[in-house]
């Protein structure tokens, strides 16, 4: 059963977080303004045949130049608080050296528009636009990249400290690795397969390298990762199956959040470790720095994985370019599993089931694995649907009633409040927070726009902005919470 705005705002505890989540590659544009440096998603981005419907974002939402608009939007929904983050290259073109003074100008002045307007600031460090030459030098393989963006850090709080509330180091280590290093659908787009494990420990260094930088430069805002979860399940019985599931389990979820939570990488079945070998000559060091203490963490849940045997998918069937094989490997090398589908399960524009009961159960899967968990913001969760413009007869005006992605949301955060009160599964969990990805309709990665989970609808063409009847909903859900302090949140 539907779920309304008002018994959900009823729901909220006093003081929780209402957001929306947006990055910089995705709605920026103005790749070349102002003394931009291209990215490795530039690059990837104009090699043919890696984006399903051939763009790019060089363009985007032109929110660099439509930043003001764009905060009006935010503030007419009424939330506490905006989840951005900051393009490297438009800071430091070479990725290291050399700061671009008119690239911090844009966020100074976004971070005192959102100030102005009530609204608290999350900034995410690494949302993914690595600068160019960084990676022809490697990218995330390359452990030099770690150091570069703790310095990038470092960077980052000298110059917004002062006004960012809250800080996400890394948005989905996981996603990187594994859609980009491991299977190449993601820049810089050469798969690697196995080889991808030191990419992720060179991304959770840097996380560790960015979290000392903030702790260095005492910024009074709170400290964060944003890691997406994927509860896993077997497609059939049996061990060989079971096997599969757990490694998937380790490779998706654990592997980025045992470092960051346990100081540890996990320890696998004896018939699975000699695939993850690699993390037993990694310096205990390195685990210390990730291990460092966080102050809130970061959930980005979209839906469960269910694994079954044999070779097939291993990614949601838009994600993949045309011509891009099944499972994306060399010279004919087959995985023995593949990503099988979900039953009874109603799917989002992706193709990914929608599955609150799985939020509940990854928070729960989150809150036995990790004791010591922080307080946790939901930093991303919403959906992708076909929205379409009609024209609304008594007004005249277009309206985007995206019915579906009203349901997605209420049953999701439903379903998170509902976890983690208390005699929940989930009840050891302090729940702050949960940002809807995203705002506006934007550059959907290898799904270039062919993927819309904007909050409000966006016209490519003329670049018009059209509130959707999901904005109207999270308006009203920001409005009828019952009155409460006013401190930032
Ligand atoms: C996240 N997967 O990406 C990112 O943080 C966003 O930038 C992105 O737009 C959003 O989710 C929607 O895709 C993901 O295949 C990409 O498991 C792929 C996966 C998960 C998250």
């Amino acid at each position: 059963m539907r779920i309304d705005a008002e018994t959900l705002a009823g729901k909220l505890p006093g003081n929780f977080t209402l957001g929306v989540a947006t990055a910089a590659f995705q709605i920026e544009g103005a790749v070349s303004a102002d003394g931009r440096g291209p990215s490795g998603w530039d690059a990837f981005t104009h090699m043919p045949g890696r984006i399903v419907d051939g763009s790019d974002a060089d363009v985007a939402c032109d929110h660099y130049y439509r930043m003001d608009e764009d905060v009006q939007l935010i503030q007419g929904l009424g939330v506490d608080s905006y989840r951005f983050s900051l393009s490297w290259p438009r800071i430091q073109p070479a990725g290291k050296g050399p700061v671009n003074r008119k690239g911090l100008d844009f966020y100074d002045r976004l971070l005192d528009r959102l100030l102005e307007r009530g609204i608290s600031p999350m900034c995410t460090i690494y949302h993914w636009d690595t600068p160019l030459p960084l990676e022809r030098q490697g990218g995330w393989l390359n452990r030099e990249t770690a150091y570069r963006l703790g310095d990038f850090a470092a960077i980052a709080a000298d110059a917004f400290g002062d006004r960012v509330h809250r800080w996400v180091t890394i948005n989905e280590p996981a996603t990187v690795t594994l859609n980009g290093y491991a299977l190449g659908l993601h820049a810089p787009g050469v798969p690697q397969l196995l080889d991808c494990l030191p990419a992720a420990h060179h991304l959770l260094l840097g996380h560790g390298l960015s979290v000392q930088a903030l702790r260095a430069a005492t910024v009074p805002g709170e400290v964060g990762i944003a890691n997406v979860y994927s509860p896993v399940v077997a497609a059939t019985d049996g061990l060989a199956n079971e096997l599969m599931v757990q490694f998937y389990d380790i490779v998706f979820n654990a592997m980025f959040s045992d470092p960051v939570l346990l100081g540890s990488y996990p320890r696998a079945h004896p018939l699975l470790s000699p695939f993850l070998a690699y993390f037993r000559t990694v310096p205990a060091e390195d685990l210390a720095l990730m291990h460092l203490p966080l102050d809130f963490y970061g959930l980005n849940y979209y839906f469960p994985s269910r694994i079954a045997p044999g070779p097939g998918p291993l990614t949601g069937p838009q994600a993949r370019p045309e011509g891009v094989p099944e499972a994306f490997l060399q010279d004919g090398q087959q995985l023995p599993f593949h990503l099988a589908g979900w039953p009874g399960y109603d799917r989002t524009g992706f193709g990914w089931p929608i599955a609150p009961d799985y939020l509940a159960e990854a928070l729960t899967q989150l809150a036995r694995r990790y004791p010591d968990l922080p307080p946790v913001h939901i930093t991303e969760g919403g959906a992708s649907f076909p929205d379409v413009v009609v024209e609304d007869v008594p007004t005249g005006g277009p309206v985007v009633a995206d019915v579906q992605r009203v349901a997605y949301l209420g049953a999701h955060l439903d379903a998170a409040l509902d976890a983690t009160a208390p005699g929940g599964p989930a009840a050891g969990i302090d729940l702050r927070g949960y940002y809807v990805w995203t705002l506006l309709d934007n550059f959907e990665w290898a799904a270039g726009y062919s993927q819309r989970f904007g909050l409000v609808y966006v016209d490519f063409d003329t670049q018009q902005r059209i509130p959707k009847t999901s904005y109207r909903w999270l308006q009203s859900l920001a409005a009828d919470r019952p009155s409460r302090s006013t401190a930032p949140r």
